[in-house]
C-alpha cells in the first residue's frame, strides 16, 4: 500500500477532528483548544505518515490513529497553564538548549539528597555550579530488591514512596523551572518491570496484555532470534530471554530477567506509552532521556538493534510531543557503534544525544597519554544536523564500553582487540602505567569482552594517589579531572556533570553488602553524595576545594563566552600528538582549546600557532593569564587551556 500523501492525511484529520471535539464537549472550553488544533494541523501529516509506515497496512489502522489523537487531546486538556506558556516560549526559541549558558548535572535522588523534598534544599548547591539542567535517575515505583537502579518501572505514574509522591515531583519541577533549571527524567520505554500492571495482567493470562510483551510457549522462536542477538547483561542471564516458571513461558528480557521488553508491533503498546510520556511531560519534565533506544524493534534474522522502525517510533513519539507537549525535547541514549549513534539525532527524532564517542576517546587518550585516535576519529562524525546538540559527559551511572569504530583504530595502526585488552587492564590497575582503580563489568569469557566501572576520581588516579599519600600524583589526578571536564565544558554541546565528580568522590566498595546492589558492579561508581566533603569546597587547600573551584571556573568560562554556543567544533592538529586541540567559533569570537594528555610538558610551536591564525600574544581563560608565544607554547603536564 502506498503511503498517504499530505493531502490524504489532511483529509483523514478533517474526518477525525469533529469526532475528537465531540468526545470532550465541555472540556475544550477555555483550555486553549485552538492552539492544540493549530499544532495538530501542523504536525498530523508527519505523525500519520510515521504511523502508517509502522502500523499502516492493518485492518484497524484508523481505529488506532483515532485512539492516539484522543490520548493527545486528553493530555493537552490536563496540561497546566504554566506549562502551556512554557510551550509557547520554547516554540519561539526552539534551540534554547544550544546556548552556552546551559550546564547539565545528573544524580540519584536517594543518594544525593535522600528524597524529593530533600532535593529542593540542595537546589542552591546546583545553582552554585551554574547547573541549568538536572537529570534525575529513575524515581518511579519499582520492585523491591534489585530494580536495575530504577530502570525496572512498575508504574510511570507513581513515584517510589521512599522518594516522595507525584505531587512532590510536580512541585520540584515547578521550583526548578522558576530557578531556571529544566528537569530531565528517563523515559524507560523499551521495557517495564515484571510487576507493572500490564505484566501482572499478562501473567494472569490476559490475552490483551500478553500482546504487550514478547512471550513464547517454547524455545522455538527464542532460539531463532538468538542466532543473531548479542547478550547485553550476560551476568543476569545468557541470551535475551527468561523462562518464567509460574506462567510456563519464555519472555523477552534484553536486560535483567525482571525487565520485560515491550512489544511495539502492537499499536496498543505505542498508544499506551505515548500516554505515559505525556503524563511525564505534564508533571513538568522538560527533557526525556530516551532510554535504550536501539532495542525498540525486533525482527528475526537481525541483531534487533538500531532497526529502521525504532527510528520511526521515536519520530512518532516526537510528533506527539510537538502536538500535545511542545516544550518537551528528547535526548537519545544509544550506546552503540559511532556510526549508528548519529542516526538518532535530528529535530524530528532526538534533539540531543549522549556523546559516547567523545567519552570513550577521552578515557582512551588519558590511558594512552596521547590524542592520536581521538583526533583521527572524532572529526568524522561530530557534526550534527541543524538545531541538534551533543550532551558531552565523562561519566554517568553506567559502565564504559570501548565503543570505538574498529576501522578507525586500524587506520592509526592500533589492533582493536589488543588495545581494548590494554584499556581494560589499564583501568583496573593491572598495567604498569596504570593510575586507574576500576573494575570489570559483564566480563564475557567467551568473547573476552568487558566494560569498565569506576568513578571519575578513581579512574583518574585520585583514589590511588590519596591511598599512597603521593602529593604529586594527587595533584596530577586533580589536573586530569579538570582537564577532562575542561573539554566537556568547552566542546560543542551541553556539558553534563556526574554529581560527585566536582568534589572527587571515589569508588564505593560497600555496595556488595547491600543485597539490592550486590549483583551489579555499576554501583561501584554510584557512591552516596558526601555533604561533609562538599563543605571542604570552601577551603582552597583541600582536594575538594581545588576540584570544585576548578569546575566552577570552567562553568563560568563557558557561560561568559559566546564561542561556546551551539555545537560547531573545528578540530585541529597542533603538531604534537599528546595535545588535543579544537577551535570554538561563534559570532566573531574564536577560542582555541588545548589539552595535554601527557604527564610531561608538551610543546606547540609558534609557527604552528601562527598557521592556525593565532597571534603572538593571547590569554588563557583557565589560568587567567596572558601568554606571549614567540617561539613556542609550553603546556604543563595535563594542562587544559582555552585561549583567546
Ligand atoms: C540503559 O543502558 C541504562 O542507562 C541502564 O542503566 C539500564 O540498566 C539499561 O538501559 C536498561 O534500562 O546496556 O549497560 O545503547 O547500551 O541502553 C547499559 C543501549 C546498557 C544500552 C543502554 C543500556
Amino acid at each position: 500500500a502506498l503511503p498517504p500523501t499530505i493531502h490524504e492525511s489532511r483529509l483523514s484529520l478533517q474526518r477525525l477532528l469533529p469526532r475528537l471535539r465531540k468526545s470532550f464537549p465541555t472540556e475544550i472550553e477555555g483550555a486553549d483548544w485552538a492552539a492544540f488544533e493549530d499544532r495538530l494541523e501542523r504536525h498530523f501529516p508527519v505523525l500519520f505518515d510515521l504511523l502508517w509506515q509502522v502500523y499502516g497496512p492493518s485492518y484497524d489502522f484508523f481505529f488506532h490513529v483515532e485512539q492516539i489523537l484522543r490520548t493527545c487531546a486528553e493530555s493537552w486538556l490536563e496540561r497546566d497553564a504554566d506549562l502551556k506558556s512554557l510551550d509557547a516560549i520554547r516554540e519561539g526559541h526552539a534551540h534554547w538548549y544550544q546556548s552556552n549558558r546551559v550546564v547539565g548535572a545528573m544524580a540519584y535522588v536517594d543518594l544525593f539528597s535522600g528524597d524529593l523534598s530533600g532535593l529542593r534544599e540542595k537546589i542552591s548547591y546546583l545553582n552554585e555550579l551554574g547547573v541549568t539542567y538536572l537529570h534525575l535517575m529513575p524515581l518511579f515505583k519499582s520492585p523491591d530488591g534489585d530494580d536495575d537502579g530504577g530502570y525496572a518501572i512498575s508504574s510511570y505514574r507513581e513515584v517510589d514512596p521512599a522518594l516522595g509522591t507525584m505531587d512532590d515531583l510536580r512541585e520540584l519541577a515547578a521550583e526548578l523551572r522558576q530557578q531556571g533549571m529544566s528537569l530531565v527524567l528517563d523515559f524507560v520505554f523499551n521495557h517495564t518491570s515484571d510487576e507493572h500492571e500490564w505484566a501482572q495482567q499478562a501473567r494472569k493470562g490476559s490475552e490483551e496484555f500478553e500482546k504487550y510483551y514478547w512471550m513464547f510457549p517454547d524455545r522455538e522462536e527464542p532460539d531463532q532470534y538468538e542466532q543473531t542477538l548479542r547478550p547485553i547483561f550476560p551476568d543476569a542471564h545468557p541470551g535475551s530471554f527468561t523462562y518464567h516458571t509460574s506462567i510456563g513461558k519464555w519472555v523477552w528480557t534484553t536486560f535483567n530477567n525482571f525487565q520485560w521488553d515491550l512489544n511495539y508491533k502492537n499499536p496498543d503498546v505505542f498508544n499506551a506509552m505515548a500516554g505515559e510520556m505525556l503524563y511525564l511531560a505534564n508533571a513538568g519534565v522538560e527533557m526525556l532521556r530516551m532510554d535504550a533506544v536501539p532495542f525498540l524493534w525486533k525482527e528475526k534474522g537481525t541483531n534487533c538493534e538500531n532497526l529502521e522502525q525504532a527510528h520511526l517510533l521515536i519520530q512518532a513519539f516526537n510528533a506527539i510531543a510537538r502536538i500535545a507537549a511542545p516544550a518537551l525535547i528528547f535526548k537519545s541514549e544509544a550506546i552503540v557503534a559511532p556510526d549508528e549513534i548519529k542516526k538518532y539525532v535530528s529535530e524530528e527524532e532526538c534533539h540531543l544525544s549522549y556523546n559516547p564517542p567523545l567519552m570513550v576517546q577521552l578515557w582512551n587518550s588519558l590511558a594512552s597519554r596521547n590524542a592520536r585516535l581521538m583526533l583521527h576519529s572524532l572529526p568524522k562524525r561530530f557534526e550534527l544536523p541543524q538545531g541538534c546538540s551533543w550532551v558531552n559527559y565523562l561519566r554517568c551511572h553506567d559502565d564504559i564500553g570501548w565503543g570505538f569504530e574498529d576501522r578507525d583504530m586500524w587506520e592509526v595502526g592500533m589492533n582493536p582487540h589488543d588495545h581494548r585488552w590494554f584499556l581494560n587492564h589499564f583501568f583496573t590497575g593491572n598495567h604498569e602505567s596504570s593510575f586507574g582503580r576500576g573494575r570489570l563489568f559483564q566480563h564475557n569469557p567467551v568473547t573476552g569482552d568487558a566494560r569498565i566501572c569506576g568513578t571519575t576520581a578513581s579512574l583518574c588516579g585520585l583514589e590511588k594517589a590519596l591511598y599512597e599519600g603521593d602529593e604529586l600524583q594527587t595533584e596530577y589526578a586533580i589536573r586530569r579531572i579538570l582537564m577532562l571536564y575542561g573539554i566537556i565544558f568547552t566542546m560543542g554541546g551541553i556539558p553534563l556533570i556526574y554529581l560527585g565528580d566536582e568534589i572527587g568522590l571515589v569508588n564505593d566498595y560497600d555496595y556488595p553488602e547491600d543485597p539490592e546492589k550486590a549483583g551489579d558492579d555499576r554501583w561501584l561508581h554510584r557512591p552516596s553524595f558526601d555533604w561533609e566533603k562538599a563543605e571542604n569546597r570552601k577551603n582552597p587547600d583541600t582536594v575538594e576545594g581545588k576540584l570544585f573551584s576548578g569546575m566552577l571556573k570552567l562553568s563560568q568560562i563557558r557561560k561568559n563566552n559566546q564561542a561556546f554556543h551551539e555545537t560547531r567544533t573545528e578540530f585541529v592538529d597542533v603538531g604534537n600528538h599528546h595535545v588535543f586541540g579544537y577551535f570554538r567559533v561563534h559570532e566573531g569570537q574564536s577560542i582555541l582549546c588545548l589539552a595535554n594528555f601527557n604527564d610531561e610538558p608538551a610543546i606547540v610551536s609558534a609557527t604552528r600557532l601562527r598557521q592556525l591564525g593565532m597571534r603572538k600574544t593571547f590569554t588563557d581563560l583557565v589560568a587567567g593569564q596572558s601568554i606571549v608565544a614567540t617561539e613556542r607554547l609550553v603546556l604543563e603536564p595535563l594542562q587544559f587551556m582555552a585561549i583567546l
